[in-house]
């Protein structure tokens, strides 16, 4: 997959571009990432990219000419009149696995940060082929939500992950929160790590972190229990569940 990413701060990106996962995905050639500084997409003399709110306002407009440019000569360069090219904003749809899953299946994406007080609307309108918000806050800017995108985007690709870790007992995949995890030692500070992951009891273990998950997201996600099919048996262990705290 290659994803170019449309930004003022492309020095932002150096962290995630080097980090363990996605470092390795770049070496090994499952992903290729581009850095486009919109400003080298200007051709006046001081390379302007903002401009004052037509109808007035605070802050500045980042101008459509140099994102429209440098989105085509992507194009261009990938022989392609078309490629997915996905607008960071407050205003997009929300972020989620399953959209994360829909990206990971083209071949080009395209991102473009926006900062300041927002894009001109005809970037959106003509340009964009998707706007999409990473959650109900206000960044400064894109580039965090860009760098939060292509995270998710590039450990679905085909042999990113290794072999050991399962994509779908991920948290949020089945609808479900993740049961909590311990490691050695069995007791520190006086606080002992539950028995039952000591008891070498495999169905148990295996019951008592189903519970786990059920009642996490019963408790903090009411929103997603709502919407996962429970079966007799999660039903069981959740009434238990709160049978035993109460
Ligand atoms: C993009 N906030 S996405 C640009 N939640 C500026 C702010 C912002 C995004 C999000």
């Amino acid at each position: 997959m290659r994803i170019d990413i449309l930004t003022l701060f492309p020095e932002m990106f150096a962290g995630l571009l080097s980090c363990s996962i996605m470092g390795r995905a770049r070496e090994r050639g499952l992903v290729d990432i581009r850095l486009h500084d919109i400003r080298d997409y200007t051709h006046d003399k001081h390379h302007v990219v903002d401009d004052y709110p037509y109808g007035g306002g605070a802050g500045m407009v980042l101008k459509p000419e140099p994102i429209f440019e440098a989105v085509e000569l992507v194009g261009k360069e990938l022989g392609l009149s078309a490629v997915p090219t996905i607008l960071l904003t407050p205003q997009g749809r929300l972020f989620n696995q399953e959209i994360a899953r829909e990206l990971a299946g083209y071949q080009h994406l395209i991102l473009i940060c926006g900062h300041y007080e927002g894009v001109d609307e005809r970037v959106a309108e003509h340009l964009a082929s998707d706007e999409i918000s990473i959650g109900d806050y206000v960044l400064s800017g894109g580039e965090v939500a860009a760098m939060a995108v292509v995270d998710c985007v590039v450990r679905l690709l085909p042999g990113v992950l290794g072999s050991e870790v399962s994509l779908d007992e991920d948290s949020h995949i089945e609808g479900l929160l993740e049961y909590p995890q311990y490691t050695r030692p069995p007791m520190y500070r006086g606080l002992a790590a539950p028995s039952i992951l000591l008891s070498g009891d495999h169905a148990g273990i295996a019951r008592w972190r189903r519970q786990q998950s059920l009642l996490r997201t019963a408790k903090r996600r009411p929103d997603l229990i709502e919407k996962v099919v429970l079966s007799q048996e999660d039903k069981k262990l959740l009434s238990e569940a709160f049978e035993i705290k109460s």
